[in-house]
């Protein structure tokens, strides 16, 4: 019996509020309005930024369904969708690609205006919500809630995919792999036999270096507290990794002492400020080029000495790797199944979705890299 045009009732994991384990609900998700997509979800990888969010450093109006890592089937869609039809195998894009924005427009740039992460409403781009539980309306996040067995997003956050694709593996595309290898190869732009650094070892972290071998650097540092993160990023390309904690110095004096100077392109791949400024400060004070990728506490600022740029540093940053969403999702899910690059090795976990907060658990604990979540 088709769903299609009717509200669907459906298990959730509901954030009523900070610092709380997520609740299995029951709630209501009602049909796509116009330029909308209703998304029965298949699998949902767990991120560290859903993480920010329960503990307060990423903020976003509650309750809400978090998730923003998933792969699903395109159930229904509403008047006017024309970029894909039910049975679509589909990514939803937590930074949209509307095409018409002067950001979309521009050659280079991907943070399209539609975004709902600088001043998050939790809302579809109407403004309103399509979940509902107890009678309490639900926010959206990051225009996706993955963390629902169906979820409602703008034509302009969701993309089709190869039919063949598999979701409980590709879901990784919708953030964490593309957010890092993009921030390699896209957003720092490595070049071969270069030397670089990556600061935080989770799924993220570990995508950069899968972009930092695939630029053909020569040399990939890793540096992370947790020596248990070690073995992963050596088998994806780290040459070598280092625990801060071993060192009296500060990490950046270390660096630039291993390389006779500075590296030429680090990633801060945690979101804390102090290691922002450890790696702006590794990278070569002539050339260096340093990313910040980990999302850092909200409301709080971090000073810099400006020398640290005026003798030719560049610091730069980027969401979802810097790729456009709508463009590049579908051609890194295509190089996927050409081989071009693994996924496997970022999912130590898989989990039934009812286990959502045994995964939380997991990242937290500085046990998993990926868990992947089925419906
Ligand atoms: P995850 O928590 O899996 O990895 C972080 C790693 O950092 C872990 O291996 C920790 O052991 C390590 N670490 C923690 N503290 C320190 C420290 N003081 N020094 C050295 N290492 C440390 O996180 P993830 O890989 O899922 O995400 C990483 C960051 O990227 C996180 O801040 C997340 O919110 C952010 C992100 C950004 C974007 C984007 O579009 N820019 C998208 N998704 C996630
Ligand atoms: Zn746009
Ligand atoms: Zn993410």
């Amino acid at each position: 019996m088709s769903t299609a045009g009717k509200v669907i009732k459906c298990k959730a994991a509901v954030l009523w509020e900070l610092k709380k384990p997520f609740s299995i609900e029951e709630v209501e998700v009602v049909p796509p309005k116009a330029y909308e997509v209703r998304i029965k979800m298949v699998a949902t990888g767990i991120c560290r930024s859903d993480d920010h969010v329960v503990t307060g450093n990423l903020s976003t109006p509650l309750p809400a369904i978090l998730g923003h890592e998933g792969a699903g089937i395109v159930e229904s869609i509403g008047e006017g969708v024309t970029a894909v039809k039910p049975g679509d195998k589909v990514i939803p894009l937590f930074t949209p690609q509307c095409g018409r924005c002067v950001v979309c427009k521009h050659p280079e740039a991907n943070f399209c205006v539609k975004n709902d992460l600088t001043n998050p409403r939790g809302t579809m781009q109407d403004g309103t919500t399509r979940f509902t539980c107890r009678g309490k309306p639900i926010h959206n996040f990051v225009s996706t809630s993955t963390f629902s067995e169906y979820t409602v997003v703008d034509e302009t956050a969701v993309v089709k995919i190869d039919a063949a694709a598999p979701l409980e593996k590709v879901c990784l595309i919708g953030c964490g792999f593309s957010t890092g290898f993009g921030s390699a190869v896209k957003v720092a732009k490595v070049t071969p036999g270069s030397t670089c650094a990556v600061f935080g070892l989770g799924g993220v972290g570990l995508s950069v270096i899968i972009g930092c071998k695939a630029a053909r650097a020569a040399r990939i540092i890793g540096v992370d507290i947790n020596k248990d993160k070690y073995a992963k990023a050596k088998e994806l390309g780290a040459t070598e990794c280092i625990n801060p904690q071993d060192f009296q110095k500060p990490i950046h004096e270390v660096l630039t002492e291993m390389t006779g100077g500075g590296v030429d392109f680090s990633f801060e791949v945690i979101g804390r400020l102090d290691t922002m400024a450890e790696a702006l400060s590794c990278c070569h004070e002539a050339y260096g080029v340093s990313v910040i990728v980990g999302v850092p506490p909200g409301s709080q600022n971090l000073s810099m000495d400006p020398m640290l740029l005026l003798t030719g540093r560049t610091w730069k940053g980027a969401i979802f790797g810097g790729f456009k969403s709508k463009d590049s999702v579908p051609k890194l899910v295509a190089d996927f199944m050409a081989n071009k690059f693994p996924l496997d090795p970022l999912i130590t976990h898989v989990l039934p979705f009812q286990e959502i907060n045994e995964g939380f658990g997991l990242l937290r604990s500085g046990k998993s890299i990926r868990t992947i979540l089925t419906f």
